[in-house]
């Protein structure tokens, strides 16, 4: 009884939701986007759609675009390549790729084919990225605990300094890195994540791992799976556990939903790819985002798109 009339409520509030407009960043194919602020601008950085046979994700480099303003979108070109990494399989793919900033240094996280993530680093935001380590960050099944397939790496910053790398897919894994940004300071760990609707048994965690701080909370936002739903938990903690929460983003006639979220100036961005656009599809997605709002008592108002 209790949960039905839950899910009439969400119902009735989805409903009266304000639906939100968006923005597309470029007509280009590209996905999966790892939005930033560096050094007075914001670059968002993210998989090559537009490059990849059009059957799978196949594309070997990534794509930048930057902007002022988030209303005047640059094309910064491939600014990468696989082959950055040396050690990377001759059929590895470029994918969901993090990205963060520490100490005037920039870093790139890459999930190299399905089994490794790298990281490279640069002076600058937009060019010269280096493979320092020449080996692996992160890989399966070399390091205990990296799971069946560690993709999708996103990096946050605590308060304290504090760096965690996000990662994997169906069982979501955090590790503390050290300041250096390319050791890992302790054990890959599973992330809790408590709460789950017991009458929706689609409400797991699938990939696309994210966390953001908002208020002196910590929200993890994640998708589902394919398809997936972009749902979220909160916790006191960034390596978890955390309580479900609810939906912010809905399914996708596409088989995957990606996200990320960026504050800046009192205002919050959800940033997704679709696959929506003429020509586009499953494995040819273009990047949009939109306003994210927040409840008085903390909760994400659902994405609802015009
Ligand atoms: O772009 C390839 C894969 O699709 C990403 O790694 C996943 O997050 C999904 O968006």
């Amino acid at each position: 009884m209790k949960k039905r009339s839950c899910c009439l409520a969400l119902s009735i509030m989805l409903a009266f939701m304000p639906a939100s407009a968006e923005t597309l960043i470029s007509e280009r194919f590209s996905a999966d986007p790892s939005i930033h602020f560096f050094a007075g601008k914001y670059y968002l950085y993210a998989t090559n759609d537009q490059d990849n046979s059009g059957t799978y994700w196949d594309s070997t480099d990534w794509r930048l675009f930057s902007s002022a303003d988030l209303e005047s979108w640059q094309d910064e070109g491939s600014f990468l390549d696989i082959s950055v990494f040396a050690w990377a399989e001759k059929t590895a793919k470029a994918w969901a790729p993090g990205a963060i900033e520490r100490n005037g240094k920039f870093y790139f996280f890459a999930p190299v084919g399905g089994k490794q993530i790298g990281v490279a680093v640069s002076d600058k935001p937009f060019t010269g990225f280096k493979d320092p380590l020449g080996k692996a960050l992160i890989e399966t099944p070399r390091d205990a605990n990296a799971g069946a397939e560690p993709i999708d790496p996103m990096v946050f910053i605590d308060k304290d300094g504090q760096t965690y790398l996000y990662f994997g897919t169906r069982i979501p894994k955090v590790v503390k890195l050290k300041e250096n940004m390319q050791q890992l300071d302790g054990d890959i760990q599973d992330i809790i994540i408590q709460g789950f609707p017991e009458d929706d048994k689609k409400k797991k965690y699938g990939e696309a791992p994210y966390l953001h701080e908002h208020n002196g909370t910590y929200y993890f936002t994640f998708s589902t799976g394919w398809p997936g739903q972009i749902v979220y938990a909160t916790g006191n903690n960034p390596m978890g556990p955390f309580t479900y929460r609810g939906v912010v983003f809905d399914y996708l006639p596409i088989s995957t939903n990606h996200q990320a979220i960026i504050e800046k100036d009192g205002k919050s961005y959800f940033f997704y790819h679709d696959g929506s656009a003429s020509g586009g599809g499953d494995h040819k997605r273009t990047i949009r985002f939109t306003e994210l709002q927040y409840a008085k008592d903390g909760s994400i108002l659902p994405i609802i798109i015009k």
